[in-house]
């Protein structure tokens, strides 16, 4: 039989209940990529032009190794299609399957509507660094938008999981959309709750991360307005809460921590604080749903005709895309099942629990092959409880900045 003649995309019939990867048109010359405009977990994505479309600009999500994250491409492409009509969310126009000359090189373009203004996170970061900081209007315009879209998906039985800052456009009008659907789930079960652990460590709900560790926890789309929560806290202080710390050690203080607040709460509003206290209550039982947030006098200030703030948003792209441009960034560290990935091309890593108190099978063997695994990972210190275990390791590992690092001078003697 002559392979040549078949559809590349044969060689995933069968993957997905949702894809016809056989049907899918191929980009061809119809789109021509330009800049890279950001790196996911998941993929690239770029600006392009869409030249049967008199050259106009799309956005190309360019997603690879179609068949390890066929779940997160079902799910994205799912919400996209289904979904995209909403304001708030960004038009999608289309999925296209691109064959490279190897498999591995088989890449699924997602064309989407160019958000230009970029993330509301380069925004704020720009802004941190001259020392400026957006207004509470400004705030609360970005939130209440997003709610918008959140609530949208809510009610289409959709909760998004990866709330934050980087998943918030701005449109060259200063609309905002919310993007990355990939570890977005359908709630499919009666209750809508879900047990598998997904996110952004610095973002993620207590109740979340618990999932991590014990199989018997479950959440629901509350999730998202803690995340929601945490956004909040990252518009106005520039970063999210622990951000200056380990995204693992994160994970570990989240559950522990009472809730976080706004940096300096005597700069922001009583309504703003009350806000973001009312986003990250602990225990998701008892957080509000998205919808009642819309009656927060907080966003209540929001007015009805916000083409104002939308000027406002669109001369601070302008000023802040003179001034040098964007900062480059590391792609965020995400969680998929349990496991920590840092960029997309890296495996998972196994996320060792931080705490060992937490095992289901805690004998002499269990804690000895822990502490064999982290210590072979580089992690020298383990939780048992209250019990901070480290293990030596004879030599600088850099983990300790200037101030502690040249106290540590290793004179140590064998255990
Ligand atoms: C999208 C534009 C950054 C991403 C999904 C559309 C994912 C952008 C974008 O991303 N436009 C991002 C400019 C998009 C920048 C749409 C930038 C949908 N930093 O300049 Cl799912």
């Amino acid at each position: 039989m002559d392979t040549e003649l078949q559809s590349p995309g044969l060689a995933y019939a069968g993957l997905s209940r949702h894809i016809d990867f056989d049907a899918l048109p191929e980009p061809g010359d119809r789109f021509v990529l330009e800049t890279l405009i950001g790196e996911g977990t998941y993929g690239e994505v770029h600006a392009a032009r869409d030249h049967q479309q008199n050259g106009d600009y799309v956005a190309v999500k360019i997603l690879e190794d179609i068949t390890d994250n066929i779940e997160e491409i079902e799910e994205e492409f799912l919400v996209l299609r289904d979904l995209c009509l909403h304001p708030n969310i960004p038009q999608f126009y289309g999925m296209f399957f691109k064959p490279g000359r190897k498999r591995e090189d088989d890449q699924l373009w997602f064309v989407m509507e160019l958000c230009s203004g970029g993330s509301v996170t380069d925004l704020i970061q720009t802004l941190t660094r001259v020392g400026q900081t957006l207004t509470e209007l400004q705030i609360a315009y970005i939130i209440k938008e997003t709610i918008d879209a959140l609530l949208y998906l809510h009610q289409s039985h959709c909760m998004h999981r990866d709330v934050k800052g980087h998943n918030i456009l701005l449109t060259k009008e200063g609309r905002i959309k919310v993007v990355d659907f990939g570890v977005s789930s359908h709630l499919a079960a009666t209750l809508g709750r879900r047990n598998t652990s997904v996110g952004t460590p610095y973002w993620m709900a207590p109740e979340v991360i618990a999932c991590e560790q014990q199989y018997d926890y479950s959440y629901d789309v509350r999730c998202d307005v803690w995340s929601l929560g945490i956004t909040a806290i990252e518009l106005a202080d520039g970063e999210p809460p622990l951000a200056d710390i380990h995204p693992m050690r994160a994970l570990f203080q989240i559950p522990r921590n009472p809730p976080p607040t706004l940096k300096r709460p005597a700069d922001w509003s009583p309504s703003f604080n009350d806000f973001v206290s009312h986003c990250l209550v602990k225990d998701f039982e008892k957080r509000p749903f998205m919808r009642p947030l819309l009656e927060h006098p907080f966003l209540k200030m929001v007015p009805n005709n916000v083409d104002y703030v939308r000027v406002q948003l669109r001369d601070l792209i302008r000023d802040v895309s003179k001034s040098g441009g964007r900062p480059t960034r590391q792609p965020d560290v995400t969680t998929k099942q349990g496991r920590l990935k840092t960029d997309r091309k890296a495996k998972p890593q196994r996320i060792f629990v931080d705490d060992l108190a937490s095992l289901e099978r805690l004998t002499e063997d269990v804690i000895v092959e822990q502490l064999q695994q982290r210590y072979r990972a580089g992690q020298i210190y383990t939780y048992v409880g209250d019990i901070l275990i480290a293990v030596n390791p004879f030599t600088n590992i850099n983990i300790y900045g200037e101030k502690v690092g040249t106290g540590l001078s290793v004179t140590g003697s064998h255990l």
